[in-house]
């Protein structure tokens, strides 16, 4: 029965309408709409075609017509309205535990909250909580509500549907008729987390593409299979699925499509808004000029006849990229990295030695690389000793001299001990280049003796010898949440102390997250991007990170392993000097 979807969609528009502030009057007729749909034991379609949905209670000749609108066509005007009106981000945020139309509207008000990023980011800040009639707690649970809906809705880390996606665009650009392809949606845009992967391709023999790309080896389920799009699901781990689909258009409008299905939904809403300005239509056909495509068989030609430089696709959020000047659409790119800056051996917990991690980055054209093992509290990762450390900063320098060609800096991972201070002495310190510094332990917050985990990072960073801060926030994307931490001073403290915050590229990490770098960088704080490799083939993960500070909008010189050696040392030199 047609029951319970009607149901939903008449409360929806409920909790849309008191989102928009419509009156109660408006609101509870549609309240009571959708209540009586959901009770009632006949089948609508049946009482529609037999003519008698006004002999329900509460539902008139208005609501009937909208039934049968909804029967013929599965939505209805108002809801359309009502979707258009308000942001696209916004409905979805009714779908969060404990985010009722009364929340969305305040969060939309008072905050400018558009979509489930601008939400996790007030929270986050503390924003949120400091909203009339919210509080810390609420925040807590909201934030639980956001992370329950990421995890529940399926949603795969990048790590793991990066290499499938990649792996997949090669097998579709070998087939035969297959004139261009790429990867499009979240995944281009380098999410943290992908909902599912998109392709797209350019063809003429979108059927038979179609045909083959549904027997891929390794798929598991065919959820669609047409002329011009098909939808598969692979296997990933814990016996989930993720869902692949691919889009077969013409050359023509091969750009045009791209950039449609790229996304983001928000961003291309604002793309779409500026053509209308300017007298033309955008769709993912092309760009037109009243009937005359203007563009479409490039990307590059839609944003150009938009007056626009190309956007790179991990700005494409709604954040105001549209009007970036050129340069600040420059961004940092994998090849503008010269280093890698926090990197294990066997000495602790890795799983390489250190000529073998310097081999590793020689091969990937670094100029450098710090190797930065566990200090002595960190126990179950075989942390260092002091007199452990002292021989391991006499072989690092020894296997520098041995390895040609690339810098090894004597690098450590020193704890940040629940009271503030570091796991080793200001004199071990300064015998190294490098130090990054670390909550490892007591991360959760409650106890009343320990400092939070801001003021033990704020600690840390008033030593001269902590040269940047690792993985700042604690967080494990679909497994610990970050710490509750106050962003805001964190990133005070790192300019105040030149402290330098890191991007950890590890893609269970990504800490800092997209949105925290873009506000540390706004801030004027320099980031690093660090793979926190335990092995040589850890290093490969450094283009998570970048896609990361992308998404943050980082150019190279934000980014403090971009520069030349010369230049870090510089960035250290200030930092010793200035805390001196
Ligand atoms: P995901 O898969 O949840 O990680 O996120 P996306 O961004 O990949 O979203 P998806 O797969 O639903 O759709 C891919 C892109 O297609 C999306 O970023 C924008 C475009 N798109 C899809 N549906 C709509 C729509 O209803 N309106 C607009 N303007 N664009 C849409
Ligand atoms: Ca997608
Ligand atoms: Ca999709
Ligand atoms: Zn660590």
């Amino acid at each position: 029965m047609i029951n319970a979807e009607l149901a939903k969609a008449f409360a929806r528009i409920a909790d849309l309408l008191e989102i928009d502030g419509a009156d109660k009057f408006r609101v509870n007729s549609f309240k009571r709409a959708s209540r009586t749909l959901k009770d009632c034991t006949e089948d609508i379609e049946t009482v529609a075609c037999e003519g008698r949905l006004t002999d329900l209670p509460g539902i008139g000749k208005g609501t009937a017509e909208r039934i049968s609108q909804f029967l013929d066509t599965k939505t209805m005007d108002v809801l359309e309205e009502l979707e258009q009106k308000l942001p696209p981000g916004l409905p979805a945020l009714l779908d969060i535990q404990g985010m009722g139309p009364k929340k969305v509207a305040l969060v939309y008000e008072k905050l400018d909250v558009r979509n489930l990023d601008d939400l996790k980011q007030a929270i986050d800040s503390g924003q949120f909580a400091e909203l009339p009639g919210l509080g810390k707690a609420s925040a807590k649970k909201i934030a639980e509500g956001v992370a329950f809906l990421e995890t529940s809705a399926g949603r795969t880390p990048l790590g793991i549907a990066l290499p499938i996606g990649e792996e997949m665009l090669a097998r579709v650009r070998n087939l035969s008729g297959v004139r261009r392809a790429e990867l499009a949606g979240s995944i281009r845009r380098g999410k943290e987390t992908i909902g599912d992967i998109d392709i797209l391709c350019a063809a003429e023999n979108g059927k038979e593409i179609i045909e083959q790309f549904v027997q891929f080896e390794g798929v598991i389920r065919v959820l669609a299979s047409g002329a011009t799009k098909g939808s598969v699901t692979v296997g990933i781990e814990k016996g989930r699925e993720l869902q692949i689909d691919l889009r077969v258009v013409e050359v023509d409008s091969f750009g045009a499509a791209l950039q449609y299905f790229t996304g983001s939904k928000e961003h291309n809403v604002r793309l779409r808004e500026l053509a209308i300005r300017k007298k033309l239509r955008l769709n993912e056909y092309g760009l037109f000029k009243e009937e005359k495509a203007i563009a479409g068989e490039r990307e590059d030609g839609i944003y150009g006849q938009l007056g626009l430089s190309l956007i790179p696709p991990e700005l494409r959020e709604d954040r105001g990229e549209l009007t970036l000047a050129d340069d600040q659409l420059d961004l940092v790119t994998l090849k503008d990295v010269r280093g890698d800056l926090h990197l294990h051996t066997t000495a602790s917990d890795g799983k390489c030695t250190i000529e073998e991690m310097a081999e590793a980055c020689k091969a990937l054209g670094y100029s450098y690389l710090a190797i930065c093992d566990h200090s002595k509290s960190s126990t179950i990762a075989n942390g260092l000793t002091i007199k452990r450390m002292e021989e391991h900063i006499a072989a690092i320098r020894e296997a520098n001299e041995r390895v040609a060609d690339i810098e090894i800096l004597v690098g450590s991972e020193c704890d940040i001990l629940p009271d503030g201070t570091l796991d080793y002495p200001d004199d071990l310190l300064a015998q190294c280049d490098w130090i990054v510094a670390s909550i490892h332990s007591a991360m959760g917050t409650g106890s009343s003796k320990k400092l939070s985990a801001t003021d033990r990072t704020l600690a840390a960073m008033e030593n001269r010898y902590v040269c940047a801060i690792g993985h700042p926030t604690g967080r494990l994307i679909h497994r610990r949440s970050a710490m509750e931490m106050d962003m805001s001073a964190i990133v005070e403290g790192a300019l105040e102390t030149s402290t330098i915050l890191e991007i950890n590229a590890s893609w269970h990490r990504l800490d800092l997250k997209d949105s925290h770098a873009r506000q540390a960088m706004e801030a004027g704080v320099d980031l690093c991007i660090n793979t926190d490799a335990h092995h040589v083939d850890g290093l490969a993960q450094m283009r998570f990170g970048v896609m990361t500070a992308k998404r943050g909008g980082a150019c190279k010189n934000n980014i403090a392993n971009c520069a030349t050696l010369a230049g870090l040392r510089k960035l250290i030199g200030n930092k010793r000097s200035r805390n001196a």
